[in-house]
Protein backbone atom coordinates (compact mmCIF):
# COMPACT_ATOMS: atom_id res chain seq x y z
CA UNK A 1 0.00 0.00 0.00
CA UNK A 2 1.21 3.10 -0.69
CA UNK A 3 1.79 5.55 2.30
CA UNK A 4 0.85 9.24 0.64
CA UNK A 5 -2.18 10.70 -1.16
CA UNK A 6 -2.39 11.01 -5.09
CA UNK A 7 -4.84 11.39 -7.64
CA UNK A 8 -4.32 9.40 -11.34
CA UNK A 9 -6.46 9.55 -14.38
CA UNK A 10 -6.65 6.66 -16.27
CA UNK A 11 -8.86 7.84 -19.53
CA UNK A 12 -10.80 11.16 -19.96
CA UNK A 13 -14.25 11.35 -22.38
CA UNK A 14 -15.01 14.80 -23.04
CA UNK A 15 -14.88 16.62 -20.07
CA UNK A 16 -15.28 13.67 -17.96
CA UNK A 17 -12.38 11.40 -15.88
CA UNK A 18 -11.99 8.06 -14.44
CA UNK A 19 -9.31 7.28 -12.23
CA UNK A 20 -8.15 5.90 -9.04
CA UNK A 21 -7.40 8.28 -5.23
CA UNK A 22 -4.96 6.20 -3.47
CA UNK A 23 -4.49 6.69 0.06
CA UNK A 24 -2.92 5.16 2.86
CA UNK A 25 -5.70 3.14 3.40
CA UNK A 26 -7.11 2.48 0.06
CA UNK A 27 -8.05 3.04 -3.26
CA UNK A 28 -11.25 4.89 -4.21
CA UNK A 29 -11.84 4.92 -7.73
CA UNK A 30 -13.57 7.59 -9.60
CA UNK A 31 -15.92 8.75 -9.97
CA UNK A 32 -16.74 8.00 -6.50
CA UNK A 33 -20.20 7.87 -4.77
CA UNK A 34 -19.30 8.33 -0.66
CA UNK A 35 -22.48 6.86 1.67
CA UNK A 36 -22.99 9.18 4.25
CA UNK A 37 -22.33 7.78 7.83
CA UNK A 38 -22.59 10.62 9.63
CA UNK A 39 -22.54 9.41 13.16
CA UNK A 40 -20.25 6.99 12.58
CA UNK A 41 -22.58 4.93 10.94
CA UNK A 42 -24.22 4.92 7.54
CA UNK A 43 -27.98 3.87 9.08
CA UNK A 44 -29.39 0.54 8.40
CA UNK A 45 -26.57 -0.62 7.39
CA UNK A 46 -23.00 -2.83 8.47
CA UNK A 47 -20.07 -1.51 7.78
CA UNK A 48 -19.13 -4.85 5.97
CA UNK A 49 -22.51 -4.64 3.71
CA UNK A 50 -21.69 -1.09 3.09
CA UNK A 51 -18.59 -2.33 1.45
CA UNK A 52 -20.51 -4.97 -0.44
CA UNK A 53 -22.85 -2.66 -2.74
CA UNK A 54 -19.29 -1.51 -3.63
CA UNK A 55 -18.26 1.49 -1.91
CA UNK A 56 -14.72 2.88 -1.57
CA UNK A 57 -15.07 5.56 0.97
CA UNK A 58 -17.28 6.94 3.52
CA UNK A 59 -18.44 10.51 4.46
CA UNK A 60 -18.63 11.00 8.35
CA UNK A 61 -19.67 14.83 9.80
CA UNK A 62 -17.54 16.50 12.28
CA UNK A 63 -20.89 18.45 13.47
CA UNK A 64 -22.47 15.11 14.21
CA UNK A 65 -19.45 13.42 15.96
CA UNK A 66 -18.33 16.62 18.00
CA UNK A 67 -21.70 16.77 20.15
CA UNK A 68 -22.03 12.62 20.07
CA UNK A 69 -20.32 10.79 21.23
CA UNK A 70 -17.42 13.41 20.61
CA UNK A 71 -13.76 14.17 19.29
CA UNK A 72 -11.72 13.31 22.20
CA UNK A 73 -13.79 10.07 23.19
CA UNK A 74 -13.74 8.95 19.57
CA UNK A 75 -9.70 9.38 19.67
CA UNK A 76 -9.09 7.66 23.13
CA UNK A 77 -11.23 4.67 21.35
CA UNK A 78 -8.53 4.52 18.91
CA UNK A 79 -9.98 6.56 16.27
CA UNK A 80 -13.44 6.81 13.83
CA UNK A 81 -12.36 3.85 11.73
CA UNK A 82 -11.60 1.18 14.62
CA UNK A 83 -14.65 2.99 16.66
CA UNK A 84 -17.14 2.18 13.46
CA UNK A 85 -15.40 -0.80 11.87
CA UNK A 86 -14.51 0.88 8.37
CA UNK A 87 -11.11 0.25 7.82
CA UNK A 88 -11.05 1.77 4.47
CA UNK A 89 -11.07 5.62 3.17
CA UNK A 90 -13.54 8.08 5.30
CA UNK A 91 -13.88 11.49 3.95
CA UNK A 92 -14.77 14.08 7.12
CA UNK A 93 -17.27 17.39 6.13
CA UNK A 94 -15.66 20.36 8.09
CA UNK A 95 -19.10 21.05 10.36
CA UNK A 96 -19.77 24.63 9.17
CA UNK A 97 -22.95 23.91 6.88
CA UNK A 98 -24.43 20.96 9.15
CA UNK A 99 -24.30 24.30 11.95
CA UNK A 100 -26.07 26.33 9.64
CA UNK A 101 -28.49 23.94 8.66
CA UNK A 102 -28.97 22.08 11.62
CA UNK A 103 -29.64 24.55 14.31
CA UNK A 104 -31.55 27.46 15.15
CA UNK A 105 -29.49 29.48 17.54
CA UNK A 106 -26.15 30.21 15.84
CA UNK A 107 -23.86 33.54 15.70
CA UNK A 108 -21.45 33.36 12.59
CA UNK A 109 -18.00 35.98 13.12
CA UNK A 110 -14.94 36.26 11.39
CA UNK A 111 -13.62 33.52 14.42
CA UNK A 112 -15.87 31.37 13.33
CA UNK A 113 -19.71 30.03 14.28
CA UNK A 114 -20.57 29.66 18.37
CA UNK A 115 -23.88 27.38 18.44
CA UNK A 116 -26.14 25.78 20.41
CA UNK A 117 -26.30 21.89 19.92
CA UNK A 118 -29.77 20.32 18.30
CA UNK A 119 -29.58 17.81 21.07
CA UNK A 120 -29.16 18.94 24.50
CA UNK A 121 -28.77 22.76 23.88
CA UNK A 122 -25.09 23.15 24.73
CA UNK A 123 -23.06 25.81 23.51
CA UNK A 124 -20.27 25.31 21.20
CA UNK A 125 -17.72 27.06 19.39
CA UNK A 126 -16.47 25.97 16.05
CA UNK A 127 -13.67 27.45 14.38
CA UNK A 128 -11.06 26.49 11.18
CA UNK A 129 -8.82 25.60 14.12
CA UNK A 130 -11.50 23.48 16.11
CA UNK A 131 -12.61 22.03 12.83
CA UNK A 132 -8.97 21.16 11.75
CA UNK A 133 -8.27 19.22 15.21
CA UNK A 134 -11.38 17.23 15.42
CA UNK A 135 -11.09 15.84 11.60
CA UNK A 136 -7.28 14.67 13.25
CA UNK A 137 -8.62 12.89 16.26
CA UNK A 138 -11.10 11.49 14.29
CA UNK A 139 -8.53 10.14 12.01
CA UNK A 140 -10.20 11.24 8.78
CA UNK A 141 -8.14 10.81 5.77
CA UNK A 142 -9.75 13.33 3.82
CA UNK A 143 -10.44 16.78 5.80
CA UNK A 144 -12.83 19.03 4.21
CA UNK A 145 -11.89 23.12 5.01
CA UNK A 146 -14.17 24.78 7.27
CA UNK A 147 -16.70 27.13 5.29
CA UNK A 148 -19.86 28.66 5.19
CA UNK A 149 -22.51 27.73 2.56
CA UNK A 150 -24.91 31.06 1.80
CA UNK A 151 -28.63 29.76 1.39
CA UNK A 152 -29.22 30.24 -2.25
CA UNK A 153 -31.33 32.91 -3.62
CA UNK A 154 -28.77 35.37 -2.06
CA UNK A 155 -27.79 38.64 -3.45
CA UNK A 156 -24.04 39.01 -4.74
CA UNK A 157 -23.43 41.32 -1.84
CA UNK A 158 -23.90 38.51 0.92
CA UNK A 159 -22.85 35.80 -1.24
CA UNK A 160 -19.04 37.79 -1.88
CA UNK A 161 -18.74 38.40 1.42
CA UNK A 162 -19.58 34.71 2.49
CA UNK A 163 -17.26 33.67 -0.20
CA UNK A 164 -14.29 36.33 0.79
CA UNK A 165 -15.06 34.82 4.34
CA UNK A 166 -14.08 30.75 3.21
CA UNK A 167 -11.55 31.85 1.73
CA UNK A 168 -10.01 33.29 5.01
CA UNK A 169 -11.08 30.47 6.30
CA UNK A 170 -9.49 28.43 3.80
CA UNK A 171 -6.03 29.71 4.75
CA UNK A 172 -6.62 29.27 8.19
CA UNK A 173 -7.53 25.69 7.85
CA UNK A 174 -4.62 24.77 5.84
CA UNK A 175 -2.54 26.67 8.15
CA UNK A 176 -4.17 24.52 11.14
CA UNK A 177 -3.79 21.70 9.13
CA UNK A 178 0.14 21.41 9.00
CA UNK A 179 1.71 18.67 7.47
CA UNK A 180 0.36 15.02 7.32
CA UNK A 181 1.37 12.79 4.89
CA UNK A 182 -1.09 10.19 4.23
CA UNK A 183 -3.63 12.40 4.78
CA UNK A 184 -5.48 14.97 2.23
CA UNK A 185 -6.79 18.62 2.48
CA UNK A 186 -9.69 19.69 0.52
CA UNK A 187 -10.56 23.18 -0.16
CA UNK A 188 -13.86 24.53 -0.93
CA UNK A 189 -14.84 26.63 -3.73
CA UNK A 190 -17.79 28.90 -3.07
CA UNK A 191 -19.24 32.01 -5.04
CA UNK A 192 -23.16 30.85 -5.36
CA UNK A 193 -24.30 30.84 -9.21
CA UNK A 194 -22.04 34.16 -10.02
CA UNK A 195 -18.88 32.96 -12.22
CA UNK A 196 -16.91 35.84 -11.63
CA UNK A 197 -16.63 34.99 -7.30
CA UNK A 198 -16.52 31.33 -8.68
CA UNK A 199 -13.26 32.07 -10.57
CA UNK A 200 -12.32 34.46 -7.65
CA UNK A 201 -12.85 31.74 -5.12
CA UNK A 202 -11.33 29.08 -7.34
CA UNK A 203 -7.61 31.26 -7.47
CA UNK A 204 -7.59 31.97 -3.83
CA UNK A 205 -7.95 28.43 -2.95
CA UNK A 206 -4.79 27.04 -5.79
CA UNK A 207 -2.51 29.99 -4.73
CA UNK A 208 -3.44 28.35 -0.92
CA UNK A 209 -2.43 25.02 -2.44
CA UNK A 210 -4.50 21.79 -1.65
CA UNK A 211 -4.67 18.15 -2.33
CA UNK A 212 -8.43 18.06 -3.86
CA UNK A 213 -10.64 20.66 -4.35
CA UNK A 214 -14.97 20.60 -3.70
CA UNK A 215 -17.34 22.46 -5.28
CA UNK A 216 -19.86 23.58 -2.24
CA UNK A 217 -22.93 25.99 -2.33
CA UNK A 218 -24.62 23.91 -4.66
CA UNK A 219 -28.27 21.88 -4.76
CA UNK A 220 -29.16 24.42 -2.30
CA UNK A 221 -32.38 25.26 -3.42
CA UNK A 222 -31.08 26.37 -6.89
CA UNK A 223 -32.59 23.84 -9.37
CA UNK A 224 -31.00 21.49 -11.92
CA UNK A 225 -31.04 23.99 -14.86
CA UNK A 226 -29.11 26.15 -12.49
CA UNK A 227 -26.56 23.84 -11.22
CA UNK A 228 -25.98 23.00 -14.58
CA UNK A 229 -24.91 25.80 -15.68
CA UNK A 230 -22.56 26.74 -12.70
CA UNK A 231 -21.07 23.02 -13.45
CA UNK A 232 -20.54 24.22 -17.32
CA UNK A 233 -17.89 26.43 -15.94
CA UNK A 234 -16.74 25.24 -12.46
CA UNK A 235 -14.54 22.18 -12.75
CA UNK A 236 -12.79 24.15 -15.11
CA UNK A 237 -11.96 26.83 -12.37
CA UNK A 238 -10.34 24.16 -10.53
CA UNK A 239 -6.58 21.87 -10.93
CA UNK A 240 -6.82 18.86 -13.86
CA UNK A 241 -4.99 17.13 -11.97
CA UNK A 242 -6.19 16.84 -8.72
CA UNK A 243 -9.81 15.49 -7.48
CA UNK A 244 -12.77 17.48 -7.80
CA UNK A 245 -16.02 16.29 -5.52
CA UNK A 246 -19.32 18.02 -5.83
CA UNK A 247 -20.90 18.47 -2.22
CA UNK A 248 -24.15 17.30 -1.17
CA UNK A 249 -24.80 15.91 -4.91
CA UNK A 250 -27.22 14.13 -5.51
CA UNK A 251 -30.06 12.49 -7.39
CA UNK A 252 -28.80 9.66 -10.00
CA UNK A 253 -29.68 12.12 -13.52
CA UNK A 254 -27.74 15.36 -10.72
CA UNK A 255 -24.75 12.50 -10.67
CA UNK A 256 -24.28 11.80 -14.24
CA UNK A 257 -24.70 15.23 -15.61
CA UNK A 258 -22.25 16.11 -13.27
CA UNK A 259 -19.32 13.57 -13.99
CA UNK A 260 -20.06 14.49 -18.16
CA UNK A 261 -18.84 17.98 -16.47
CA UNK A 262 -15.84 16.92 -15.03
CA UNK A 263 -16.78 16.16 -11.13
CA UNK A 264 -14.81 12.69 -9.62
CA UNK A 265 -16.35 12.41 -5.60
CA UNK A 266 -20.19 12.60 -4.71
CA UNK A 267 -21.62 12.36 -1.57
CA UNK A 268 -25.60 12.78 -0.51
CA UNK A 269 -28.12 11.23 2.09
CA UNK A 270 -30.90 10.77 -0.85
CA UNK A 271 -30.37 6.19 -1.33
CA UNK A 272 -30.05 6.16 2.51
CA UNK A 273 -32.57 8.16 3.54
CA UNK A 274 -34.91 7.24 0.96
CA UNK A 275 -34.41 3.68 1.67
CA UNK A 276 -35.54 4.40 5.21
CA UNK A 277 -38.60 5.81 3.90
CA UNK A 278 -39.61 2.94 1.34
CA UNK A 279 -38.32 4.51 -1.73
CA UNK A 280 -36.31 2.58 -4.14
CA UNK A 281 -34.31 3.88 -6.35
CA UNK A 282 -33.73 2.32 -9.87
CA UNK A 283 -32.70 2.37 -13.15
CA UNK A 284 -36.36 3.23 -14.12
CA UNK A 285 -36.31 6.12 -11.46
CA UNK A 286 -37.80 6.32 -8.20
CA UNK A 287 -40.57 3.69 -7.32
CA UNK A 288 -42.55 4.32 -3.54
CA UNK A 289 -42.92 0.53 -1.74
CA UNK A 290 -45.10 1.75 0.18
CA UNK A 291 -47.68 2.16 -2.42
CA UNK A 292 -50.93 0.06 -3.09
CA UNK A 293 -50.10 -1.22 -6.00
CA UNK A 294 -47.10 -3.26 -4.86
CA UNK A 295 -49.41 -5.25 -2.42
CA UNK A 296 -50.09 -7.86 -4.39
CA UNK A 297 -46.88 -8.62 -6.68
CA UNK A 298 -44.53 -11.27 -6.44
CA UNK A 299 -42.03 -9.76 -8.99
CA UNK A 300 -38.65 -8.43 -7.56
CA UNK A 301 -38.38 -4.72 -7.24
CA UNK A 302 -35.56 -5.04 -9.97
CA UNK A 303 -34.71 -8.38 -12.04
CA UNK A 304 -31.50 -7.16 -12.95
CA UNK A 305 -30.26 -6.10 -9.47
CA UNK A 306 -28.00 -8.68 -7.95
CA UNK A 307 -28.65 -6.89 -4.86
CA UNK A 308 -30.47 -8.72 -1.55
CA UNK A 309 -33.50 -7.09 -1.42
CA UNK A 310 -33.94 -7.89 -5.47
CA UNK A 311 -32.34 -11.19 -5.23
CA UNK A 312 -34.18 -12.69 -2.26
CA UNK A 313 -37.81 -10.99 -1.60
CA UNK A 314 -41.28 -9.88 -3.96
CA UNK A 315 -42.38 -5.79 -3.77
CA UNK A 316 -44.95 -7.23 -1.95
CA UNK A 317 -42.66 -8.24 0.78
CA UNK A 318 -41.26 -5.02 0.91
CA UNK A 319 -44.10 -3.42 0.91
CA UNK A 320 -45.47 -5.33 3.71
CA UNK A 321 -42.69 -4.49 5.93
CA UNK A 322 -42.41 -0.90 4.68
CA UNK A 323 -46.00 -0.78 5.86
CA UNK A 324 -45.47 -2.62 9.06
CA UNK A 325 -42.66 0.06 10.50
CA UNK A 326 -40.65 -3.37 10.17
CA UNK A 327 -36.54 -2.27 10.78
CA UNK A 328 -35.63 -5.01 7.35
CA UNK A 329 -37.63 -2.56 5.71
CA UNK A 330 -34.75 0.04 6.07
CA UNK A 331 -32.35 -2.22 5.68
CA UNK A 332 -33.17 -3.60 2.74
CA UNK A 333 -33.80 -0.83 0.59
CA UNK A 334 -30.98 1.20 1.66
CA UNK A 335 -28.96 -1.61 0.58
CA UNK A 336 -30.48 -2.08 -2.83
CA UNK A 337 -30.42 2.15 -3.17
CA UNK A 338 -26.36 2.10 -2.06
CA UNK A 339 -26.14 -0.83 -4.62
CA UNK A 340 -27.39 1.02 -7.47
CA UNK A 341 -25.33 3.90 -6.77
CA UNK A 342 -22.52 2.17 -7.17
CA UNK A 343 -23.34 0.22 -9.83
CA UNK A 344 -24.53 3.40 -11.60
CA UNK A 345 -20.37 5.01 -11.06
CA UNK A 346 -19.32 1.27 -12.05
CA UNK A 347 -21.15 2.05 -15.30
CA UNK A 348 -20.09 6.16 -15.46
CA UNK A 349 -16.21 4.41 -14.73
CA UNK A 350 -16.10 1.74 -17.61
CA UNK A 351 -18.13 4.06 -20.12
CA UNK A 352 -15.62 6.64 -20.16
CA UNK A 353 -12.65 3.92 -19.76
CA UNK A 354 -14.40 2.93 -23.08
CA UNK A 355 -14.87 6.55 -24.52
CA UNK A 356 -18.65 5.91 -24.68
CA UNK A 357 -19.46 8.16 -22.11
CA UNK A 358 -22.57 9.65 -24.59
CA UNK A 359 -24.23 6.16 -25.32
CA UNK A 360 -24.28 5.46 -21.85
CA UNK A 361 -26.00 8.86 -20.49
CA UNK A 362 -28.03 8.10 -23.42
CA UNK A 363 -29.49 4.84 -22.34
CA UNK A 364 -29.87 5.46 -18.60
CA UNK A 365 -31.93 9.03 -19.55
CA UNK A 366 -33.96 6.18 -22.24
CA UNK A 367 -34.57 3.56 -19.40
CA UNK A 368 -35.96 6.37 -17.04
CA UNK A 369 -38.09 7.66 -19.72
CA UNK A 370 -39.52 4.04 -19.52
CA UNK A 371 -40.56 4.71 -16.21
CA UNK A 372 -41.26 1.69 -13.57
CA UNK A 373 -43.78 -0.73 -14.54
N1 LIG B 1 -19.86 23.12 2.27
C1 LIG B 1 -19.62 22.09 3.14
N2 LIG B 1 -20.38 20.99 3.16
C2 LIG B 1 -21.41 20.91 2.29
C3 LIG B 1 -21.70 21.92 1.38
C4 LIG B 1 -20.89 23.10 1.35
O1 LIG B 1 -21.08 24.06 0.57
C5 LIG B 1 -22.83 21.49 0.66
C6 LIG B 1 -23.55 22.21 -0.40
N3 LIG B 1 -24.32 21.35 -1.20
C7 LIG B 1 -23.17 20.22 1.17
N4 LIG B 1 -22.29 19.90 2.15
N5 LIG B 1 -18.60 22.18 3.99
ZN1 LIG C 1 -31.71 -4.29 -5.77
Amino acid sequence: MSKSFSFHISANDGRARTGIVSTPKGDIRTPAFMPVGTAATVKAMMPENVRETGADILLGNTYHLMLRPGAERIHNLGGLHKFMNWDRPILTDSGGFQVMSLTDLRKLTEEGVKFRSHIDGSEYNLTPERSMEIQRLLGSDIVMCFDECPALPADRARINESMQLSMRWAQRSRDAFGDRPGYALFGIQQGGLEQDFREESAEALQKIGFDGYAIGGLAVGEGQDAMFGVLDYAPNQLPQDKPRYLMGVGKPDDIVGAVQRGVDMFDCVLPSRSGRTGQALTRFGAVNLRNARHKDDPRPLDENCTCPACSNYSRAYLHHVHKAGEIIGSMLLTWHNLHYYQELMQGLRDAIAAGELDAFVAQFHATRAQGDI
